[in-house]
């Protein structure tokens, strides 16, 4: 195995999975900053979700039982169009939930404490408009709702059961699913800034002693609103995960870039006029990363620079 590596990883449903289904139509036709080295010998995983884009569907969510979900995924790549060092891509789990449940109990496995040691880099998936997004209590408002209950009538049994509201929305039917969904109920907030604690305390420095680097990406861009694109990226995590967006800000150790991500520029599920054009396209020639530096939005057509640039020159 090579020696140089870079980790994917992310919660439950933040787009690891079609991100790595659109991948392969780059690297089969060499388009992009990264390029696969050769194919994985088992492939079966990534060819049968890259056929659910071919067909215009998005791959769908990865086995979630804990046992038998886990599937370990590698590929050998290189950055700088293929003439960068020779680096694995590691996925050490496919299925987003077992991050949740290795930061619900503070334990890693030994497994995944060397693989994190050994790498010099990480991608770390979210999504925007995860039905999966856990939002932490909104006391202010939770109060004022449940003012309004006492001061016009009994509050639902609902809210008896459960009187404050674990998600921001103030929609109790929202907040029960969501609980329900996400088995430890950790806001999705802490869940990222628990990871990047691991990236900071693990990751390995660079081979020319540079700091470990991490592409923070935002999945599913196409569907944040216009005004909030335009904003760009950080900007979007200011405002969706203040929280996180705190804990980037104040990173000493790790080099950071945040990156909106459209693996086919569009919507697939809820915009059939956007997958009609698609399908008559080749899946290679679409999608975009949008970059922000400083104050300026970048969009560029290649959906591999968050792993190129982890990977590094
Ligand atoms: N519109 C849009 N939706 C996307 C994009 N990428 C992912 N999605 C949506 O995100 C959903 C979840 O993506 P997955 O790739 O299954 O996420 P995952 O991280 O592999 O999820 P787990 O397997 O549960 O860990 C998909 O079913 C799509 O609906 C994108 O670029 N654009
Ligand atoms: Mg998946």
């Amino acid at each position: 195995m090579v020696s140089r590596s870079v980790v994917l990883i992310g919660g439950p449903d933040s787009g690891k999975t079609n991100y790595l289904a659109r991948l392969w139509p780059s690297f089969h036709k060499k388009k992009g900053e990264l390029r696969a080295e050769r194919m994985p010998d088992d492939i079966s995983y990534v060819d049968g979700a890259a056929e659910h884009l071919m067909k215009g569907k998005f791959a769908p969510r990865s086995d979630r039982n804990l046992e038998v979900g886990r599937v370990d995924f590698s590929i050998d790549v290189r950055a700088g169009r293929g003439t960068g060092d020779l680096t694995t891509l590691m996925v050490p789990d496919i299925s987003g939930e077992l991050w949740t449940r290795a930061v619900a109990t503070s334990e890693i496995s030994t497994e995944w404490l060397s693989l994190l040691e050994t790498a010099e880099g990480a991608v770390l998936f979210l999504r925007h408009g995860s039905n999966q997004t856990v939002q932490p209590l909104d006391w202010v408002n939770a109060r004022s709702v449940l003012d309004l209950y006492t001061a016009e009538e009994p509050a639902p049994t609902t809210a008896e059961d459960d009187p404050l509201p674990a998600n921001g929305t103030n929609d109790a039917a929202a907040n029960v699913e969501s609980e329900e969904q996400s088995e430890p109920g950790i806001p999705t907030q802490v869940l990222l800034c628990e990871l990047l604690r691991y990236l900071d305390l693990l990751l390995a420095n660079r081979d020319n002693g540079g700091a470990p680097r991490v592409a923070v990406v935002i999945a599913a861009w196409d569907r944040v609103a216009v005004d909030m694109r335009s904003a760009g990226p950080r900007r979007y995590l200011e405002h969706e995960f203040p929280l996180f967006a705190g804990r980037l800000a104040c990173e000493s150790r790790l080099d950071i870039k945040v990156f909106g991500l459209s693996i086919i520029g569009g919507d697939l599920d809820d915009d059939p006029a956007f997958r009609e054009e698609f399908l008559k396209t080749d899946v290679s020639d679409q999608g975009y990363v949008v970059l922000q530096n400083n104050d300026n939005c970048e969009k560029i057509a290649d959906v591999t620079l968050p792993i190129a640039w982890a990977v590094g020159g």
